[in-house]
């Protein structure tokens, strides 16, 4: 077997090349390799200086996120970078592709580095509820300063070579060959007589920092990481790197990962990774399954969500047609997609050029006939099946053979819908999230019909237009939605029990939501809603489902758009209204629903738990194929913080015995209706599995 490290004398440079595919992540091999190569390289008298650059793809993408759930083993990577570093002979990193996490921090370790143009270099460890634990936020603030050090830990976001290169963290972009490159660097030292140089050896002048400076730093960034424990840990090491001397820093650095390593907000967030992953794999549509080409795409109905999908199209290069019934329409569309654009050009995120040219790519059409040649049609009509009818009975009168034709439903049956067509195997959901052209998630739903290369190409489009594409089977609602419900449902229900809406929105919001159930409901429109449950065929039978959202709407209150729903809006605030409160009452009152006492405990289970069971019945079903799909589609869809990792991932961290108990008192209470536990969570309840063991077990 080749060795994961090897070395190598070029002349008088030991050439220390890591290869561990994919990524060259530094999993255990790894790490034993580079300690062993270090190792002879300060005992070979032949090495005047060292390179460390690998093969494949990139350099070292990090620590081997799949160790994180074991044991550590020695030689842990602290330890290696610090050999590294105690080398009497200069090394010089070699960076290509990624060098991230643990990777920028062995780069660091070194005491010179080169980057091709290309390269981009980060410390993300943020994203997976970590912080750069093996000397990165004690070497990132020497090399780049305190404040870019942070910024760059707390957003996770990697710099170019160039930027790296501004920040004193590369030393020379090189240009061609870049092991060539690096060991030319190497002779320059050499010449030079520059020895070793150790970034710990650098001193951070704290008194350049203004007074006040993390107190205000944590108050700057408190909102955008509201819930997550990883960025004031970040915070915590680098206040040590400024205070305290280098290796009582490290040891604070080490303390604060091993918080961060065992949180549970940490396994949520490595559990998103890998299920962002796992989510393009699907088993019965292989990678290599033959795709369609999309070279021109058409969207009919230029609503707020038509224009939306047409934006993503248009952002990255593919023209779109947006189809309207009439002139009036039409221009409205357009209108808004113009005013989408111009907050980001306003802001400075996008430049009026750029905004021109997708503009420019956008074609407005009254015309089924203008769609005839269209590869991929995404139907964005209103949601009723009879007005579906008609768009894909015209659809398939006029697209070309071949073409795709998608409906954006985001409940309906897209095996009726593929119906109406004489091509059911071309048709396909693709359910958008509003705002289409800013949510990542694209539900991607495959018919009973639909051919494995309209899902293939439907799923590598979604990555094109920088979406995550996650790919279910058809029920009313889909995965998300028919989640929803449920919680909607519980959210409703519990006002009609005499808690008020606020408080159900402000428990949700602690725990993490973007946004509460109300709020959620008057932001889509109550009417929407309420349009949906008249759909649902198989909607339960419970003259108190929902049962506000039907009176409210019977009012006239629809939510933000007609200024009062579950609230009243001073502008878009939303304000308590002691009205609602009252038609509650009313109504509970005529349904013979008691007033509870609710604690904020019971709210949390009945709004998620009711939530979690719905996706026990999805997963048995097959609707998803694995409970890391379902939690995509909730963090990227639905506003769940990544920290929570989903409500699967969450049911796991509470345990299912937990959910499963909890269910059984509600059962107790309510009766069989809603609160009859789903088969899945009672089995793996019983047998001490998680969801994510089950989904990992079926392969
Ligand atoms: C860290 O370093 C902690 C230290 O500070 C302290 C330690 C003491 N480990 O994304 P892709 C897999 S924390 C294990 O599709 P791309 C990935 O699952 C780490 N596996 O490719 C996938 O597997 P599969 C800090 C990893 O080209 C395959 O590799 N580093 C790791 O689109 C290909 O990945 C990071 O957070 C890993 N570290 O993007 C960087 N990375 O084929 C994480 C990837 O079976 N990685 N895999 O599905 C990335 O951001 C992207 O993978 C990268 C490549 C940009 C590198």
């Amino acid at each position: 077997m080749p060795e994961v490290v090897s070395y190598a004398l070029e002349g008088d440079i030991a050439v220390i090349t890591v290869a561990n595919p994919p990524v060259n992540a530094l999993s255990l091999p790894v790490r034993q390799g580079l300690a062993k190569c270090f190792e002879r390289f300060a005992a070979d008298a032949g090495a005047k200086a060292a390179v460390l650059i690998c093969d494949g793809r990139t350099f070292i993408a990090g620590a081997d996120i799949t160790e994180f759930d074991k044991p550590i083993e020695q030689p842990w990577l602290p330890v290696v970078v610090h050999q590294i570093e105690d080398c009497a002979k200069p090394v010089v990193a070699a960076i290509h592709g990624t060098a991230l996490g643990g990777g920028l921090e062995t780069a660091m370790a070194c005491h010179y580095r080169v980057a091709i143009a290309s390269a981009q270099l980060g410390l993300p460890e943020v994203t997976l509820g970590l912080l750069p634990g093996a000397t990165g936020t004690q070497r990132l603030p020497r090399l780049a300063g305190v404040q870019a050090a942070l910024d760059a830990m707390i957003s996770g976001k990697p710099m170019t070579a160039k930027g790296a290169q501004e920040k004193g963290v590369v030393d020379a972009v090189v240009e061609g060959d870049l092991k060539t490159g690096a060991i030319a660097f190497a002779h320059d030292l050499l010449k030079a007589g520059k020895g070793p140089r150790k970034v710990r050896d650098i001193q951070i002048d704290a008194s350049t920092l203004p007074t006040n400076f993390f107190a205000d730093y944590r108050k700057a960034i408190a909102r955008d990481t509201r819930g997550f424990f990883a960025p004031g840990q970040i915070i915590s090491c680098v206040e040590a790197a400024v205070s305290l001397p280098y290796f009582d820093a490290v040891a604070r650095e080490n303390e604060l990962f091993m918080q961060c390593m065992t949180s549970s907000q940490s396994s949520a967030q490595r559990h998103m990774f890998f299920a962002e992953r796992e989510v393009a794999k699907i088993p019965d549509v292989p990678k290599d399954t033959p795709m369609r080409e999309v070279r021109q795409v058409a969207v009919i109905g230029g609503g707020t969500m038509g224009g939306g999908i047409a934006m993503n199209f248009a952002n990255v290069g593919i023209p779109v047609l947006l189809k309207e019934i009439n002139q009036e329409a039409l221009d409205r569309g357009m209108a808004i997609i113009r005013g989408n654009y111009e907050g980001p050009v306003k802001k400075g995120r996008m430049s009026q050029t750029q905004m021109d040219q997708c503009i420019a790519l956008i074609t407005p059409t009254l015309d089924y006939q203008a769609i005839a040649n269209a590869d991929l049609v995404i139907e964005a009509v209103f949601e009723t099946m009879a007005v579906k009818k008609e768009v894909f009975e015209n659809l398939d009168a006029v697209c070309k053979p071949g073409a795709i034709l998608a409906s954006n439903t985001s409940s309906l049956n897209v095996d009726e819908i593929a119906a109406f067509t004489k091509r059911p195997q071309d048709v396909i959901g693709l359910h958008f999230f509003a705002p289409a052209n800013v949510m990542t998630l694209l539900e991607i739903v495959r018919g009973e019909k639909t051919s494995k290369d309209v899902i293939a190409t439907c799923m590598a489009l979604a990555k094109t237009i920088r979406k995550i594409g996650v790919l279910v089977k058809v029920c009313f609602g889909f995965v998300g939605n028919r989640m929803y419900f449920p919680y909607v449902r519980e959210a409703q229900r519990m006002v009609l029990e005499g808690v008020p809406p606020e408080r159900i929105d402000r428990v949700a919001y602690d725990w993490g939501m973007a946004m509460g159930p109300h709020g959620v409901s008057d932001l889509s429109g109550l009417d929407v809603f309420d349009k949906l449950n008249k759909e649902w065929k198989e909607k339960p039978d419970d003259p108190a489902y929902c049962r506000l959202i039907t009176v409210l709407v019977a009012k006239g209150r629809l939510g933000q758009k007609s200024g009062a729903g579950i609230y009243k809006y001073e502008g878009r605030t939303p304000v308590s209204d002691p009205e609602v409160l009252a038609i509650a009452k009313a109504e509970a009152a005529a349904l013979n629903i008691p007033q509870l006492e609710i604690s904020d405990e019971e709210i949390i289970e009945r709004l998620f738990y009711s939530m979690i069971n719905e996706g026990a019945l999805i997963l048995d079903e097959g609707i998803a194929m694995r409970s890391g799909d379902i939690d995509v589609v909730y963090c990227c869809g639905y506003g769940m913080p990544r920290h929570r990792g989903g409500p699967m991932q969450y049911a796991d961290e509470v345990g299912l015995d937990k959910v499963y108990a909890a269910m059984q008192k509600y059962r107790g209470r309510y009766g069989d209706l809603y609160w009859t536990s789903a088969p899945l969570i009672e089995r793996l309840a019983k047998s001490g599995q998680t969801f994510a063991q089950w989904s990992a077990s079926r392969g």
